[in-house]
């Protein structure tokens, strides 16, 4: 094909995209619209893999039956939206064993906040009160992103981290009004997954490499500093209700704005831990090599069942 019509193309996918049209995988798309759908919904989808293992953690020392059920529920449902996920990359041409690949030998990212350590059952509820409230934040904007199979998931998705949500917060409250030590225990979780919470937007948009071209092709609907604002707006009167302190000194209701101001985040920390060197990144790439591994049986049983069928079909 020559430049004349790909520029042509590519104009018509730009009046696709104005129009909010959804792209769907047999149509025509730019090689980087791809390549960057692939980045990013692989990411996704082995954020919500990686993140199975901080809650996973503490399935054995969940305080009641019940409390363990839900706990259980919500990390299952952490792993299925790895699994949609999964599968809308691979409507662009990519395999899972390429992905897991590329997730296995450092070559693809997944969200920073999963390199700290759960150190106690108060960071359950953070978890889903703060991580999973940054995540449907994210995720509500993603409910419009211009990919078809993407925006589609992402609507299961939502629906089901609003339920994780409001588990970790029920966490959070009835630790907040429980005895001293119950609320030191949700002072502290609050004070160690606010910041790490706050760098799941990514960095501020005059350092983000792909949002401008995200932003055009509406991969991305909204930007990080932007997601990340209406998070903390919608974050602090929760922590109101929870009678806690604030983390962060800086927070303070800014009439003008009409947003809260909030304070500068520890940006060297954020680039450590994409660059591998957070509190547990070797630990959850080892894990989630054992876990690939011991589950090689169950793949080479598929395949032999699928083999199986495919020859009594034939027949
Ligand atoms: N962590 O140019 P940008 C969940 C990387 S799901 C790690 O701004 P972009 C559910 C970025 O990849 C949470 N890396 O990038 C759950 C890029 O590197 P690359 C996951 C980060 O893509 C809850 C570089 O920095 N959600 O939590 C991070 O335009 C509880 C430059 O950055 C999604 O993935 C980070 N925080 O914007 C599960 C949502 N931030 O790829 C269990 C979809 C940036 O060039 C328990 N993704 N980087 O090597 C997105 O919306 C975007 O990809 C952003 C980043 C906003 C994450």
């Amino acid at each position: 094909m020559n430049t004349e019509d790909t520029a042509d193309l590519e104009q018509a996918f730009q009046i696709r995209i104005d129009k909010e049209e959804k792209i769907e995988p047999k149509d025509w798309m730019p090689g980087e619209y791809r390549r960057n759908l692939i980045r990013q919904i692989s990411q996704h989808a082995h954020s919500e893999v990686i993140g199975m293992q901080p809650e996973g953690n503490w399935l054995t020392r969940a305080p009641t039956l019940r409390r363990k059920a839900v706990l259980l529920a919500k990390v299952q449902d952490e792993g299925g939206h790895g699994l949609y996920l999964y599968s809308s990359a691979e409507t662009l041409g990519v395999s899972r064993a390429e992905m897991i690949e590329a997730l296995q030998s450092g070559k693809a990212k997944y969200a920073s906040i999963f390199n700290y350590p759960t150190l106690s059952w108060a960071d359950i509820g953070a978890i889903g009160w703060l991580v999973d409230g940054a995540a449907i934040v994210n995720q509500i904007s993603l409910q419009r992103t211009s990919y078809g199979p993407y925006a589609r998931a992402m609507v299961r998705i939502c629906k089901e981290e609003s339920f994780h949500q409001r588990q970790g917060y029920e966490i959070m409250l009835s630790l907040s009004r429980g005895n001293q030590a119950q609320r030191e225990m949700a002072q502290d979780a609050l004070n160690r997954w606010w910041w790490p919470s706050l760098m799941m937007f990514g960095p501020h948009d005059a350092d983000s490499a792909h949002s401008a071209k995200s932003m055009r092709w509406k991969i991305k609907r909204e930007t990080n500093d932007d997601l990340r604002q209406k998070f903390v707006d919608q974050s602090v009167p929760q922590i109101d209700v929870l009678k806690l302190e604030y983390p962060d000194p800086e927070l303070k209701w800014n009439e003008n704005r009409g947003h809260y101001d909030f304070g500068e985040l520890d940006w060297d920390e954020f680039y450590a831990v994409i660059k591998g060197d957070g509190h547990c990144n070797r630990e959850r790439i080892q894990h989630h090599v054992k876990a690939h591994e011991e589950g090689e049986w169950v793949r080479d049983a598929l395949k032999a069942y699928d083999a199986k069928k495919k020859a009594r079909h034939a027949a």
